[in-house]
């Protein structure tokens, strides 16, 4: 178990989070029809009372959820919240009509306009970065089989102790973050350091609730990609590591079995493991 692990403030991450949701999303739920509306927010409220009803639930019981509700936009955790417990549902839906790699969750910590690195690269990192040397390397190729030339790799991860840049105070800006280049046949090599499981904060509504419901907070170690190149469907994913804590229980529901590496030891120490990516032409 992971417990030795700092844990991460709401402070220094899920809140953060409202911001850069803010900064990137643009339009809203234009071009839905009344219908829809009508149709989606009345089956989400059926189940709402469904639950009220089957399970009793008492104006005390009530009250202490409208607080939480409260406190949870307040603690700009929704979007934390939502990637957590919702989105994996949303990633399954629109992955029933895509070809190619696997997707899964975005999440919450992704920031667009990392810098840019060549097809053989190391994330930017302090001097003095913490934790196991990982080498990851591989190729993207399209669902024929053929070299996807001009793809990128837009890359991000948490550090040894599971807290990301950009949402945790004390880890510099663009920390483990970037946009690696992909050579003419699509190869890569990105050297980083081997991720620790995340943790939601303990701290905020997230981490109440989890803990009011005596579940577990954690998310196996991942790294967060978004493939892309031209004429091509981006994929967001994520890709875990065999044999770590938290695989088979993941509190976000994002695991995939064709998304988990298993890094050798390398002679030098380093870990290294290879993964190819398939993209579908639009
Ligand atoms: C994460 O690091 C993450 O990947 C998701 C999906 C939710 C919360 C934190
Ligand atoms: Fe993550």
């Amino acid at each position: 178990m992971s417990t030795t692990q700092p844990s991460p403030t709401a402070a220094g991450s899920g809140a953060s989070a409202t911001e850069a949701f803010r900064a990137r999303s643009h339009a809203g739920a234009g071009g839905t029809s009344q219908e829809r509306v009508a149709t989606v927010v009345k089956a989400v409220l059926d189940g709402v009372h469904a639950a009220i009803t089957a399970h009793q639930v008492t104006y005390a019981e009530f009250s202490a959820a409208k607080q939480w509700l409260i406190d949870v936009g307040e603690g700009g955790e929704w979007p934390l919240l939502l990637d957590v417990f919702v989105e994996h549902e949303v990633e399954e839906v629109a992955a029933q009509h895509q070809q190619g790699t696997k997707g899964t969750i975005l999440g919450p910590y992704y920031l667009p306009g990392a810098t840019r690195l060549p097809s053989v690269a190391t994330l930017p990192m302090r001097d003095d970065e913490p934790g196991t040397p990982l080498v990851f390397a591989g190729q993207v190729r399209d669902t024929t089989g053929e070299p996807v030339p001009a793809a990128e790799l837009d890359l991000w991860h948490a550090d040894h102790a599971g807290y990301y840049s950009g949402f945790a105070p004390h880890v510099p800006a663009g920390n483990l973050r970037g946009v690696v280049v992909a050579d003419d046949e699509g190869r890569f090599e990105i050297s980083t350091v081997q991720p620790a499981p995340y943790q939601i904060p303990t701290d905020g509504p997230t981490g109440r609730l989890v803990e009011a419901a005596g579940w577990h907070p954690w998310r196996p170690a991942h790294l967060h990609l978004i493939v892309r190149a031209p004429g091509h469907r981006p994929i967001t994913t994520q890709l875990y590591f065999a044999g770590g804590d938290w695989l088979d229980s993941d509190v976000a529901q994002a695991t995939k079995p064709e998304l988990v590496l298993a890094p050798q030891r390398q002679e030098d120490g380093r870990l290294r493991s290879e993964y190819d990516f398939v993209l579908e032409p639009v």
